[in-house]
């Protein structure tokens, strides 16, 4: 096993004040609140009785054979407000548009005309379990935050798997107004492997079977075709819960990626399987201080992510400090594997700045998940690293959320500077080196152990 104590760069020796002025650049929508939809679908039963699973699905793995699967994808399509400005829309807590440079893109909108835009906002895969009823109609309801500076205003759409088009219109202040237009389709695909109820084309580590369990709950996780990524979140204290703002970046960070991340906190989103929210150690309350240790949050796993969801879904359990190291440690995450520990607060000496700040807990969680994915710090993304090397190019500390204040030692300009610089982001060939399916525990093996195709590579860049 390989640990990684993580540290994104937010130490500054100096200059507390600089972090704090610019902390509050954060995103304004996010302090906003956005607040996940309700989701009734939640309630349904997760296994599929036998008797009445069809006969085209040959593997009983949930989707099948024929091309009678359905994907529902929301559209966003137009957009035209009262008042000129430029806008982002959150829906389902993805802030649009996406934008591979931003995590704060926006588009310009003016009265008096539509604003034309493309953005596959939300979608639903569909397999065996939604035709024994005759293709009936499914609905769906997507909460929807759009923001320009100075103005928020919030509303919901309900959407089915029918191709439709509809508007709604929601309140920015008092005097304003904005008008969304959307547009909903459905496309048919069939089972990938249709024999084979245990593949993943998608490479995501979620099989075929284990792709429809999620989609059931009809939350957007789960789709043979798409890489999933699933995070259930634990607190040791209400105090270290995550934040909505890290939710939200959490899940446009990867969304702008093609990733759906889906990120349970709360119980009903725990797709059945698992139990986000305070987690108990051995059947004990931990201190509100707490430092948790990474094998501490091993033994909570066994409590908490059950059924298949303990190979398939990655574990951070947030708390006061974590150990070893608690005065100097952000994190710590298997690498590669499915489990990670995160301090929640961002604090210079005892001066405790919260979660938020300069987007600390954001940050930091996708840092430590990257060693989950098997990325390493951009200095040692040589050879050694698990899920390969990436380009010298890309040996940057300062342009990766991988990147650690290790790498400014002894320069506390530098630290401040970088810290305040790292993007919310990794680079672009970790991006391609991500590894979804390592979070299953038996799919990665040591190099060494096996050799491959991939050490064989590894060996020729040195
Ligand atoms: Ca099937
Ligand atoms: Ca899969
Ligand atoms: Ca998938
Ligand atoms: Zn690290």
């Amino acid at each position: 096993m390989y640990l990684c104590t993580g540290e994104p760069a937010f130490m500054s020796h100096l200059g507390q004040r600089l972090v704090t002025i610019l902390g509050l650049s954060i995103l304004a929508v996010a302090a906003g609140g956005c607040r996940p939809a309700e989701k009734e679908a939640a309630q349904q039963e997760i296994e599929l009785p036998p008797q009445v699973q069809p006969v085209n699905d040959a593997d009983g793995d949930g989707w099948l054979s024929d091309k009678a699967n359905q994907r529902v994808t929301l559209r966003l399509v137009g957009l035209e407000p009262t008042r000129p400005g430029d806008y982002a829309v959150v829906v389902d807590e993805v802030r649009f548009p996406l934008s591979k440079d931003s995590l704060d893109a926006t588009v310009r909108a003016e009265p008096g005309k539509t604003q034309v835009v493309d953005w596959p906002v939300a979608d639903r895969a569909l397999g065996a379990w939604a035709q024994n009823t005759d293709d009936a109609k499914r609905e769906w309801k997507s909460t929807i935050v759009v923001s320009q500076p100075g103005m928020i205003g919030t509303g919901t759409v309900a959407w089915t798997n029918r191709d439709d088009k509809q508007s709604i219109t929601i309140p920015l202040g008092e005097k304003d107004s904005i008008r969304l237009d959307f547009q909903t389709e459905v496309e048919t695909f069939a089972d990938p492997d249709p024999a084979d109820r245990n593949a993943d084309r998608d490479a995501d580590g979620l099989l075929d079977w284990e792709e429809a369990q999620c989609a059931q709950f009809e939350t957007g996780v789960g789709d043979p075709q798409r890489r999933d990524l699933i995070l259930v979140v634990g607190y040791t204290d209400r105090y270290w819960q995550m934040t909505d703002l890290t939710r939200m970046l959490l899940r446009t960070a990867f969304r702008r990626r093609g990733i759906h991340l889906h990120v349970a906190t709360k119980r009903k989103e725990g797709l059945g399987l698992s139990f986000p929210g305070l987690m108990q150690l051995d059947g004990q309350t931990l201190r509100r201080e707490h430092a948790l240790s990474l094998d501490e949050a091993r033994l909570m796993r066994k409590d908490y992510v059950k059924g298949f969801l303990a190979n398939a879904a990655h574990l951070v359990v947030l708390a006061n400090r974590v150990a070893p190291d608690p005065e100097t440690s952000w994190g710590w995450a298997e690498f590669p594997g499915n489990t990670l520990v995160v301090r929640s607060h961002f604090s210079v000496l005892e001066l405790n700045l919260g979660p938020d700040i300069h987007q600390y807990q954001a940050k930091d969680l996708m840092h430590e998940l990257g060693h989950n994915l098997g990325l390493g710090h951009p200095t040692q993304s040589d050879a050694r690293c698990p899920s390969g090397p990436i380009p010298e190019s890309e040996r940057n500390p300062a342009a990766s959320v991988m990147g650690t204040p290790k790498s400014d030692r002894g320069n506390p300009l530098a630290v401040l500077k970088n810290a305040l610089a790292r993007p919310m982001d990794y680079s672009p060939t970790q991006w391609r080196n991500v590894r979804l399916d390592w979070v299953r525990p038996d799919s990665y093996k040591p190099a060494k152990k096996k050799p491959g195709k991939r050490e064989t590579k590894k060996r020729e860049g040195q």
